[in-house]
Formats: structure tokens, sequence, C-alpha cells
């Protein structure tokens, strides 16, 4: 769907950027620092704007998408934006019956468990989710030389919503179809791989300058199981958008096991959650591969001497990467009390810490 908007900002107006530049592991100026879930958390200006506004449906609002994006850029001054979305946005978009339920997550109505499910699950077409397009066209204007990233849920972590019906401890159900109909399972994965790859080629297309593919909660498989029932869907995934040489990083939580074959299935920036040192994480990657992460996002409730501390250790384990190619994250999202400050001082802190 043509936007017809005139960009004010020059196009790849973010290309020299920290963060951009650390995916490409160029020289950077200081180590670039984001959060996952930095938007719509904590945040009081968050809670203000979202007042009353369900969530799926504050997802389809332009005008709040772009706000709630551009909150944790304003007051924490990070280095890129997460466009604010949720994984589940793209299986709404194309018809599911599902909502987010507050203080559960997404809810499914009709589970995913057969054949004949699968056909509920239909390509996505760039006009299904027009709201997206004209948000990142907003937020890029605004943003002008901070690099905004798109993303996605992988196919493991999407059919884990759509196979459970819900949230889920230990994916009995998923891993159930995974096991015991191989062939359903790989032409579930493969549907929700088209439509994750669209839905990150329309982020693209609108101007996101990197993309993160989240496999959550894949860390519950062993390394063959991923290797022979995930690997081939993601690689999919991200063979789909390599044509627009936008950085590509993978995380998932729990993946210390697998965080070589999510290199292989084709990011350029592997996530790292804070069970692995990333000098460990390096050797386990390869050469070749950025890296993001890793403190654990409960230092962040401990005194600021600890949080330094634990930073460091961060930092220190960083520099196996040669000097770049580090972007520096939480090991997974904000946790929703953590105070907002502590965040604020953390980016200062890092910035300072790595200036070159
Ligand atoms: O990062 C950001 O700031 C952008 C916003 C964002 C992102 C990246 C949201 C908003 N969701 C996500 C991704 C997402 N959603 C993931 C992958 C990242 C991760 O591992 O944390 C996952 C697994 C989900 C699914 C989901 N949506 C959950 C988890 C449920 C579970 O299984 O434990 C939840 C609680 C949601 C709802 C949601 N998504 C986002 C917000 C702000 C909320 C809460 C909304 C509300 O209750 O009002």
């Amino acid at each position: 769907v043509p936007t017809g908007r005139q960009p004010t900002a020059a196009p790849g107006a973010a290309h020299d950027s920290a963060f951009l530049r650390a995916c490409r592991r160029e020289p950077v100026p200081h180590t670039p620092v984001w959060f996952m879930r930095q938007a719509g958390r904590s945040l009081p200006e968050y809670l203000k704007v979202r007042e009353g506004i369900p969530m799926l449906e504050s997802c389809m609002r332009p005008d709040l998408v772009k706000e709630i994006t551009l909150q944790p850029v304003r007051r924490h001054r990070v280095d890129a934006a997460i466009y604010f979305s949720d994984i589940v946005v793209p299986l709404r978009a194309i018809g599911l019956d599902l909502d987010i339920k507050p203080g559960v997550g997404p809810v499914v109505a009709d589970p995913i468990r057969s054949r004949a499910d699968l056909e509920r699950l239909r390509p996505l077409e760039p006009g299904d989710v027009g709201y997206v397009t004209e948000a990142i066209g907003l937020l890029v204007d605004e943003l002008g030389a901070t690099p905004l990233i798109g993303f996605a849920g992988a196919p493991f972590t999407l059919a884990s919503y759509l196979v459970e019906g819900g949230p889920s401890r230990n994916h009995e159900r998923t891993k159930a179809m995974m096991y015991g109909d191989p062939e359903l399972w790989a032409d579930l994965l493969d549907r929700l791989a088209d439509i994750t790859a669209a839905f990150l080629t329309v982020q693209i297309e609108a101007g996101a300058s990197a993309v993160q593919l989240f496999d959550s909660w894949v860390g519950a498989l062993a390394p063959a199981d991923y290797r022979r029932s995930v690997l081939p869907a993601s690689r999919k995934v991200f063979q789909a958008v390599a044509g627009h040489g936008v950085p590509r990083i993978h995380f998932g939580v729990g993946t210390g096991e697998l965080l070589g074959l999510m290199g292989e299935a084709g990011a350029d920036v592997v996530g790292v959650d804070w069970r692995v040192p990333l000098d460990e994480a390096h050797r386990r990657v390869g050469p070749g591969k950025a890296l993001q992460g890793n403190l654990d996002p409960a230092v962040l409730f401990a005194p600021e001497a600890a949080v330094r501390a634990k930073t460091a250790e961060v930092l220190a384990a960083a520099e196996a990467l040669g000097g770049t190619g580090h972007i520096f994250n939480l090991g997974h999202g904000v946790l929703p009390t953590t105070d907002p400050d502590a965040l604020t001082r953390l980016v200062a802190h890092v910035h300072e810490a790595t200036a070159r």
C-alpha cells in the first residue's frame, strides 16, 4: 500500500548510528544500548496514554504507537527505538480470534491442533497491517538518526501460543504435535514463517532499519530438536528478508545450548540471555556475528554499586568480540516494576564507560 508520505529525514538517516554500526561490526564511538521491552512497561507516561485502551487496540492506533515507541528514547536516550506492538499482532491481522489479556498475555479462542485448523492461517497481505506502515512512517520521520527496530515472533514461539491457546510453562501440547505429527508441525511452522516474513517485510519497507526475531520460548528445546523441527522455518524467515540488507537479530531465553544454531539460522546479531557470559557466547556463535545482551534484568533492583559491577562484567566479557559488534541490552525484557531512573542511569553509564 503506497503511503505517499514525503520523509523529512534523508533515507537511511540512521545508517551511521552506533547501533547499526555495531550490528555490522564496524567501529563505534560508544557501545550502543537499548532494552527489550523498553516501550510499554512501567513508564508513567506509558500507563497514562494507555489508560482505558486495550493492548491490541493500542497497537492499531498509529498516533499511540508513535508516542509509546518514542517515550523510552526521549527519557533514557537509548540508541535505538523498538516498534510498539506485540508478537501476536500479525496473527490477529489475518483474522484469528485472539486477545491479549492484562496480566496474562496472548489468549487464543480456538487453538490450532489439527490439519483442518491450519486453513485459518492464511497469508498476511500488507493491506492487513496498514496501521503498521502508517505508524512506522510517522516514527521514521520523527526519529531522524535514531534507528527503529521492527520485530516479530519466531515460528516456534508463535506456534506455542497457537497450539497451547495461551502462555505455557512446559509447552506440552506444542511438543506433543512436534514429536507426534512432524508433518503437521512442519506445515504449521512453514505457514508461520511466511506470515512472519511478510510482517517483517512490511516493517522494513516502511522504514525499520533492523529487525529482531523473538524466539522467546525456544530454549525449551534440545539442540537436535531445534535443528530438525525449528531451524528450517526460522531460516526461511531470515532468508526472506536478507535482500533488504538490514541487520537481523535473533533472541531467545535460556538458549545457551542453541546459540550456534540460532546464528546458523541466519541472524547477523545473536541475542544472549544472562546465563552465558558474552565471551563464551562468542565462542559458541563463532566469528562474523555481533552479540546483543546481557545484563540480568533483575540486577536493576540492586543498589547502584552492584549494577555498576555487573555491568562492568558484561562489558569486560564483550571485549572478546574485539572492540565492536556488541549491542548492550538486558538478558531479557525490562521487568515491569523496574525503576525507570535505573535504566536512564545505565544508558549514560555504558555510554561513558565505553566512549572511544
Ligand atoms: O519491547 C518493547 O518495548 C515493544 C513492545 C513489545 C514486544 C517487543 C510488547 C508489548 N510485546 C513484545 C514481544 C512479545 N510479546 C514477546 C517476545 C519478547 C519477550 O520474550 O519478552 C512475547 C513472548 C510476547 C507475548 C506476550 N504479550 C506476553 C508474554 C506472555 C507469556 O507467555 O508469559 C505478554 C504479557 C504480552 C502482552 C504485552 N505485550 C506488550 C505489552 C506492553 C504487553 C502487556 C499489555 C497489557 O497487559 O496491557
